[in-house]
């Protein structure tokens, strides 16, 4: 059975509205950040929305998912409100971390966002801690860290795959590999060339999915995080994706092969790939999908204008919630 026929109507219209919410979002992001209204350092998901989404449509609030310096994806996935991060990137008061989070630090425990991360490789210890607290409540909770291609050399990604195997604890290891660690190509960086293999090492399966479809995602996805809510340990999924925008907002993407650009955005597009799925399939109508780009431009529309003008820190505000203050000490 295809994955398409695994999925009802609304989880299709869920995972198509994710993808784009992201996809406008993120290009928004852009636009302001290029116009002057947003400062601060941005790394930004577009063209990886498939695996955001197609891993979280197998999480509940409960669930935890730790996330990287390209965060703005997992969290939109995972349910963090639109406007409160649009707020909180705009650096007011009124966003989800009160401004003081911004791009890389985007956070909403509530619905199990344990954060994006700007340590590279500092997302999988974390989620090893949250798997265990979810073995020792015994409470079928997974906690998922996603991670990039750069992150797959770092001694902190070992270590816990290794904790994980060893503590039997429900951690998935999502790998993001998009080719480029800030600039550098992984065929330099990595040196093995079969990188499922070197991560099942550890003990734990890997599945494989095309990053540029949701389907595929979703397929992998499923079996890993069926495989560690069972109680049989982690898993990984290692989805092979492509980045649209350079690494950080105004990378000027030297390093990049004429036309590769153009060709990702042809060749490699969720959004298009889904719609050419729909329209094979019929289970969707394009009326449907161009309904979800209007609502999403509309809320993307609301979230600006909301952020525009919404309150900005004050000074008092600045020192607030830095500092926790233990007992009388
Ligand atoms: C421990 C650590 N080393 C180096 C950096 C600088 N740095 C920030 S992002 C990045 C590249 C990460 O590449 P990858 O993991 O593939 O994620 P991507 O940017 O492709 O999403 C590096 C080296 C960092 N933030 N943390
Ligand atoms: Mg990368």
């Amino acid at each position: 059975m295809s994955q398409s026929e695994v999925l009802g109507r609304e989880q299709l219209l869920a995972a198509y509205r994710g993808m784009k919410t992201i996809r406008e979002f993120e290009e928004r992001v852009h636009a302001e950040i290029m116009n002057g209204q947003i400062a601060g350092f941005t790394h930004l998901y577009t063209g990886q929305e498939a695996n955001a989404i197609g891993v979280c449509a197998h999480l509940d609030h409960e669930d935890t998912i730790i996330s990287t310096h390209r965060g703005h994806g997992h969290c939109i996935a995972k349910g963090a409100d639109v406007v409160g991060m649009m707020k909180e990137l705009f650096g007011s008061s009124e966003g989800l971390c009160k401004g003081k989070g911004g791009s890389m630090h985007v956070a909403d425990v509530d619905k199990g966002i344990l954060g994006a991360n700007g340590i590279v490789a500092g997302g999988p210890p974390i989620s090893v801690g949250s798997a265990l607290a979810a073995k020792i409540r015994d409470n079928g909770r997974v906690a998922v860290s996603f991670s990039g291609d750069g992150s797959v050399n770092q001694g902190t990604c070992f270590e816990a795959m290794n904790l994980a195997v060893v503590l039997n604890v429900p951690a998935i290891f999502v790998i993001e590999n998009n080719y480029y660690s800030e600039h550098t190509n992984i065929s330099y960086a990595v040196g093995c060339d079969d990188l499922k293999a070197r991560t099942e090492a550890f003990g734990f399966p890997v599945f494989v999915a095309d990053g540029a479809d949701f389907f595929s995602v979703h397929e992998a996805a499923g079996k890993a995080v069926e495989h560690a809510r069972s109680g049989n340990g982690p898993a990984g999924v290692f989805a092979e994706t492509g980045r649209f925008h350079g690494h950080f907002v105004g990378d000027p993407q030297y390093y990049r092969a004429e036309g590769e650009l153009e060709d990702l955005r042809e060749n490699s597009c969720c959004l298009k790939n889904f719609r050419a799925r729909m329209a094979e399939t019929g289970e969707l109508g394009s009326d449907e999908l161009d309904a979800i780009d209007t609502e999403v431009l509309a809320l993307i529309e609301q979230a600006v204008t909301e952020s525009k003008a919404a309150a900005r820190p004050t000074a008092e505000q600045v020192t607030e919630d830095v500092y926790i203050h233990y007992g009388n000490a």
